[in-house]
């Protein structure tokens, strides 16, 4: 299909959405047909109304990225439905832009499918971090731009070349200079932030990562699986617990890095939401989101949230997204998680299974929504997480093995703890780490013994 499509609501809405954020969304494909669904969903999210839709199936034209009979289309298009910007689903030059925005009436603003990416996230971003993350993705988008035009400035001696006003080096310098302080900034936030990995390790958590392309459910399935109770007092706290992690059918609702205490049977398990993935970033991109992906790639499990009820090749797609982000960096195990079970069809679930064993081996379903399958995934997590080890510590009572013994609970799972006379007995499971503490500990008590 190669035709333009024009939205449903083109005109029941004109009043109330101003001009400006009345969008026609296009996209151009090599072959097949191209769907324009994502790109509009992106668009709600960053807060357009999708007025018109149309695409193409053509190899690429370098002047205009679609051919010039569809970029007349287009001009009608957004004539009629009187859009105040073009959203384009493709990795369009600078000069396509320049070009394509020439074609089309007055003030329209054309924008790629980063831009609007990077526009979301602009919106979303509450925190410092994620705002110098933003910062850094917009100037990087702007770096080969600015390049391309001080070389062609200079070459030519025509700096206002092609309306694109003057540039000179000094503005690639200063480009060059923020994006160097704002990854200094981002390294130092990386830094602490990995100190307070390590001190909750230190403190007997399994670090649990929620990972997964955007609009999967991982929020809805962090509040299913986070404790009634908050982190303990004793813990440290951060700005990062405790926050809820909402839930909307949008994309890239959660930007930052929520965590939050899970509810498990023996392990103590710190679970982290963060952002979503997406498919078709340019590397620039990702590397600017890196340190938020950092709690994922340094977690000690990650699950890997895909959404169930998609069309068996749509769940592939974003299965090979998540992987590609994933694999490059990521130290942890993974575990599947086929979430929204509660919309499928009797049968579904299996014939899915069968269908993307090669890319989800084993999965573990649940429905967030209704809890279904929840309890089975808390298993799955205990089972996966590294093993622990068995320790049995046969102690003096004093109050100082007293203490020892409740740091022990704190910090593992005690399976027995027994007196006799002067001594206790404790047989406990904890993270190799943990054990070796408990054993150091024990040893500078007086008279202990460890069998
Ligand atoms: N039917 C059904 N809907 C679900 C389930 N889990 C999540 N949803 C819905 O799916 C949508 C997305 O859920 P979120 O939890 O926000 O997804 P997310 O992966 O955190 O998304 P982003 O933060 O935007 O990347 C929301 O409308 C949820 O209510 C589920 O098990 N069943
Ligand atoms: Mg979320």
């Amino acid at each position: 299909m190669t035709g333009s499509v024009e939205g449903a609501n083109a005109d029941s809405s004109a009043e109330s959405v101003p001009r400006e954020r009345r969008a026609v969304v296009a996209k151009r494909v090599d072959s097949g047909d191209a769907d324009l669904t994502e790109i509009s969903q992106l668009a709600a999210a960053a807060g357009y109304e999708v007025v018109g839709e149309l695409s193409q199936t053509r190899t690429e034209d370098a002047a205009f990225m679609f051919g010039e009979g569809k970029v007349a289309e287009l001009r009608d298009l957004v004539r009629r439905t009187d859009a105040g910007a073009v959203i384009i689903d493709n990795d369009v030059g600078p000069y396509q832009t320049f070009n394509i925005g020439g074609e089309l009436p007055e003030g329209v603003e054309v924008i790629d499918r980063f831009t609007l990416i990077l526009e979301i996230f602009g919106q979303r971003a509450n925190t410092r971090k994620a705002q110098l993350q933003v910062e850094l993705a917009e100037l990087r988008y702007e770096l080969p731009r600015a390049e391309a035009k001080a070389s062609l400035a200079k070459r030519d001696e025509r700096p206002g070349f092609m309306g694109l006003g003057e540039y000179d080096e000094s503005v690639e310098r200063d480009i060059k200079r923020q994006i160097s302080e704002i990854r200094d900034e981002l390294e130092s936030i990386a830094e602490k932030e990995e100190a307070r990995r390590e001190q909750r390790r230190d403190s007997g958590f399994d670090l649990v990562a929620l990972a997964g392309y955007t609009n999967a459910g991982k929020s809805t399935l962090m509040r299913r699986l986070a404790a009634e109770i908050d982190v303990d007092e004793n813990a440290d706290r951060h700005p990062d617990l405790d926050t809820t992690a909402e839930s909307q059918d949008m994309l890239f609702t959660t930007l930052g890095t929520t965590t939050r205490r899970a509810e498990m049977k023996k392990r103590d398990v710190l679970l982290t939401d963060t952002v979503g993935f997406i498919a078709d970033l340019p590397h620039w991109l990702v590397e600017s989101f890196e340190s938020t992906l950092d709690s994922v790639y340094r977690a000690d499990l990650v699950l890997l949230v895909v959404d169930a009820s998609e069309p068996v090749e749509s769940m592939r797609e974003k299965l090979v997204t998540s992987h590609d982000t994933l694999y490059e960096r990521n130290e942890a195990p993974v575990v599947t998680v086929f979430n929204k079970v509660d919309r499928l069809a009797p049968g579904e679930l299996a014939d899915k299974r069968g269908a993307l064993s090669g890319v989800a081996p084993d999965p573990v379903a649940v429905s967030a929504k209704t809890g279904a399958g929840v309890a089975e995934l808390r298993d799955r997590v205990e089972a996966e997480l590294p093993d622990w080890e068995r320790e049995r510590l046969v102690l003096p009572v004093s109050d100082e093995a007293m203490s020892l013994v409740s740091w022990i609970h704190d910090h593992g799972h005690v399976d027995e703890e027994s007196y006799a006379s002067d001594q206790v007995t404790v047989d406990f499971e904890a993270k190799p780490s943990i054990v070796a503490r408990a054993r150091s500990k024990a040893a500078a008590l007086a008279p202990a013994e460890s069998t």
